[in-house]
Order: C-alpha cells, then structure tokens, then sequence
C-alpha cells in the first residue's frame, strides 16, 4: 500500500528536501502551506506544477488547530513531519510573543489533532518533531548530546525546549510514535537569506560581479556545526522507520566559525573576505549562542545515518549556485540598461 505523508513547513528549506525525498521513496505527499500575498512556493514549484502534480498543497497554519485536525482527517497520512515555525532566532526576540504560538504552542496543536483522529480512527500517525541544537543555547557540555541538558538563549530556543518535551510527553503519555530531531545548523542554496550562511554566499557573489560593495554581519566569533540539509533530511525518515520512536541527535561533529565560513566562501571566490566584511552591531543578538558542536554517535549506530557532505563540499555548492544567480541579475541590469538608453 502506498504510504501518504503530510509536511507541515514544506514551503521551506527542508521542506522541499524532504518533499523530494518521500517521492523518490515512492510516498504520495501532502503539504500544509500559509496563505501569503504571494505564492512563495519558490523552492518547490518544480514539484507542484505540471500534468502530474507530484506534491499535493493545502492551506493552513500552525496557529489553527481546528484547520489541522480537519486537514488529517482529509489526508489520513501514515507519517506527519512538523518542520513549520517560526525559524529564526535573531527575529524571535522582535516577536516572542508569536514564536511561542506558533514554533511551541503550534506544535501542541498538531499533537492534539493527531492523538483525536488516532483515537477516532485507530490508525497509528507518526510523528516527526524539528528540535533544534538552539535548545543547547548557553552549552553546559561539549561535544552536545542526546543526554545534554538544555539552556535555550533566545525565545526561539525556549519555544523549541516546549515543543521538545511536549512530544516526548505525549510518547510517554499516550503512547504516541513521536520522535525529535535534534538537528545543528544545516544549510544549502535554498537556506532563507537572512540566515548567516546564505547572507554570506549571496553577498559575496554580488561583490564579485561588482553588484554589492559590502556585506554587514554581527557576530563573527560565533561557531556552528554546520551540515547540509539535503542530508539531514534522510535521518528524519529514518526516525520514522525505527519501530520505537526516540529521539536523535543529527550533527556533521565538526566546528568552524562565522569568520571561517567568510573566509573559505570570499576565498573561493578568489577574495580576502576582509576586504569586504564589515560589523553592524544591529546583528548581535540580545544573548548569544557562541558555540554548537554536535555528536550524532546515536543517530550513527542506531539509524545508520551519517552526514556526507564535507564543510568544503557544502560552501562550493552555495557559492556556486549564488554566483550562477547574481549572473543572471547582472545579466538582467545590463539588458535594462541597454534598453533604456535605446528607448
Ligand atoms: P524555514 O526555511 O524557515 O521554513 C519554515 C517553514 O515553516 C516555512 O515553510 C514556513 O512557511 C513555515 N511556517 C512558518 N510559520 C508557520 C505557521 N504559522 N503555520 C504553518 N507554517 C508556518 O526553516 P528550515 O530551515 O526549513 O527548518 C525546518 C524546521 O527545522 C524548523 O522548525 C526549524 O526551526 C527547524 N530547525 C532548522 C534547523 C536549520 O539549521 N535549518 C536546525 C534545527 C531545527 P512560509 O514559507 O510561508 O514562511
Ligand atoms: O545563521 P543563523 O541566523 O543561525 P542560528 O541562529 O544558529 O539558527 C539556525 O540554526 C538553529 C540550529 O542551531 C535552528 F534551530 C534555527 O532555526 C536556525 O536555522 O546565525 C548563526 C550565527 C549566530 O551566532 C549569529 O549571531 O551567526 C551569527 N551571525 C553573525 N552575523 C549572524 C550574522 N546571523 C545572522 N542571521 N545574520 C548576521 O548578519
């Protein structure tokens, strides 16, 4: 029997990933999307349009519980996976308020809706839940491990510790196959641009061609573990094929900083990233996480699942991807340049 899965946040980086990954395993795949004021389907248009949609969109929102359970009584699918929220921490401290509601309370929705149609149904839903290495905020131990307490430094962290243990509740509470993911930074040339990673390569690649002369950032001390998503999203189907649920740590074991990744991204580009590179102290942060470093031992020997793309690996992907895009945008000044000065 075919498997259905629904991806809560599908319009987002690992949603996309992962939307693919579950059609090439052959599951049919449903998608909860926001209603916006513009079709922001940029990252998986290739899988929704066509004679044959190979994704299937609904509207929604974390904010709605009764929408959510209307929407699994619809779909009835196998699998849930809740990679919506709101993702990023630097805007959690703008917006605490709706970071709680929907990247913590918004999980608690959908847990309820599955526990009802479950309870209604008698079918088993599993779970996937997107913990974040950002619970480990202010770290007490490193490497961080599945057993590491948690010190969440931002609303963001704070609202994924709730979502965290609401889940591992109701596992234990109601017998739920519910597990977490407890992902460090992952990254890829469809990574939201106000994230560090992709504010670097996009800035850098503009600066090469000449469209951009600066690039602000805050902290360049801080350092992440950072992975590929296209990676990252295979260990949370692998959760979900697991008979007993649990929850994983998902990290590439590595370190480096914000000041390395400009320096190996303006360095590929054949650029000293200090030329270019200058501090706004508008990017620091209210309390800083300084340091992730994860140690994905669990997910290794439990779940066979191991990172395999390099650090080097991942900076030449973004970079190259960026520079074929700021082309195209240099491409297209010129020919509107041309253009008016001939009209
Ligand atoms: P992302 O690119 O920011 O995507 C977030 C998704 O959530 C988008 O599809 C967004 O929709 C959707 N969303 C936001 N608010 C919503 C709401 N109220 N109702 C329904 N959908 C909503 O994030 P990502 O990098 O793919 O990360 C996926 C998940 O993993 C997130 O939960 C994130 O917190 C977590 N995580 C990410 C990382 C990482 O390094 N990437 C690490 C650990 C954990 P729109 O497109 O309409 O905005
Ligand atoms: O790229 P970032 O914004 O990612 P951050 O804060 O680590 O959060 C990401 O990873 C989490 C997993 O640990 C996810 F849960 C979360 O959803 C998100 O995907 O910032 C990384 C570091 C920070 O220390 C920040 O202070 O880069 C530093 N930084 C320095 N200048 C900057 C900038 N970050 C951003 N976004 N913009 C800057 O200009």
């Amino acid at each position: 029997m075919q498997r259905r899965a629904l991806i809560t946040g599908v319009t987002g980086q690992d949603g996309s990933y992962l939307a693919e990954v579950l059609i090439a395993k052959g599951y049919e795949v449903h998608g909860l999307r926001r209603r916006s004021s513009t079709f922001g389907t940029e990252r998986i248009e290739h899988l929704i349009f066509g004679d044959e949609p190979q994704l299937h969109l609904h509207y929604g929102d974390l904010a709605d519980g009764n929408g959510l359970m209307r929407l699994l009584r619809e779909v009835e699918p196998h699998e849930v996976y809740n990679l919506a929220a709101q993702s990023h921490v630097r805007v959690s401290f703008d917006q605490p308020t709706y970071t709680a509601d929907v990247t913590a309370v918004g999980t608690l929705r959908l847990l309820e809706a599955i526990r009802d149609v479950q309870d209604d149904t008698g079918r088993q839903i599993r779970f996937y839940q997107a913990s974040s290495s950002e619970m480990f905020g202010k770290v007490v131990e490193t490497p961080q491990k599945e057993t590491t307490p948690f010190y969440p430094r931002s609303p963001y962290g704070v609202a994924k510790v709730y979502s965290h243990w609401i889940t591992v509740n109701y596992r234990e509470s109601y017998d739920l196959h519910a597990s977490c993911g407890i992902l460090f930074n992952h990254e890829s040339p469809r990574r939201g641009e106000t994230f560090v990673t992709r504010k670097i390569t996009r800035a850098a690649t503009r600066i090469k061609l000449g469209l951009q002369d600066k690039l602000y950032l805050g902290n360049l001390d801080a350092k992440r573990d950072w992975g590929f998503a296209g990676d990252y999203v295979e260990a949370m189907w692998l959760m979900l094929q697991q008979e007993t649920p649990d929850d994983y740590v998902v990290a590439t074991n590595e370190l480096y900083s914000v000041r390395d990744f400009c320096e190996k991204t303006f360095g590929h580009l054949g650029l000293n990233y200090e030329d270019h590179v200058e501090i706004d102290p508008r990017y620091y942060r209210p309390a800083e996480v300084d340091l992730l470093l994860g140690d994905s031992i669990k997910a290794y020997t439990q779940l066979g699942w191991k990172p395999r793309t390099s650090f080097d690996a991942l900076v030449a992907m973004m970079v190259d991807h960026d520079l074929d895009l700021a082309q195209r945008e240099q491409v297209l000044k010129t020919t509107v340049s041309a253009y008016s000065k001939a009209a």
